[in-house]
């Protein structure tokens, strides 16, 4: 796993919490699975990993938001699934968990990432879950070690 300037990306020392919605599961397992190797390939110890769950990814915003303010950890992870029904839920619910977990991130100065992927169909989203199309919890947990060494690297608060 590559970093800036194709460095691989170390971890070691970091603390991350992932935070895990439980709609979509049969996806959910798979990108949380994806996000907790990436982790610890790039160095992150299972000790220095909390993770939670709730419900849905409407829920992410605000759990991901308490454990960002908490000063335990260097940054956050959020996973979802959110798939297209018959009905304007899904844009609701997308639209909220985008712009709640980006308000969280601005207003505690916490890198929290966005690992929730937004589909029409369940083929899509397994696609996104370590299928063709990547797996989305790898990226997104790989974007968390990025920015918070980033941020290490910028300083100040
Ligand atoms: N939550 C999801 O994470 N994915 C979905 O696809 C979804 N749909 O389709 O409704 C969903 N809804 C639940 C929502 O996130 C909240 O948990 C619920 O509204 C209670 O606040």
């Amino acid at each position: 796993m590559k970093g800036i300037n194709s460095q691989p990306l170390d971890g070691s020392g970091l603390r991350i919490a992932i935070v895990a919605s439980r709609w979509n599961d049969f996806v959910g397992e798979k990108i949380l699975d994806g996000a907790r190797k990436a982790l610890l390939t790039s160095g992150v110890l299972e000790s220095d990993i909390k993770t939670v769950h709730v419900p849905g990814a409407f829920e992410l915003p605000l759990a991901a938001k308490r454990l960002a303010a908490s000063g335990n950890f260097d940054a956050v992870v959020t996973l979802g699934t959110v798939i297209r029904g018959d009905t304007p839920h899904f844009d609701f619910v997308a639209g909220a968990a985008a712009h709640g977990v980006m308000a969280a991130s601005l207003e505690t100065g916490v890198p929290i990432t966005f690992g929730v992927i937004t589909a029409d169909n369940d083929r899509q989203a397994l696609d996104r879950a370590g299928g063709p199309a990547g797996n989305k919890g790898t990226e997104a947990a790989e974007a968390a070690i990025e920015m918070a060494l980033a941020l290490i690297d910028i300083g100040g608060d």
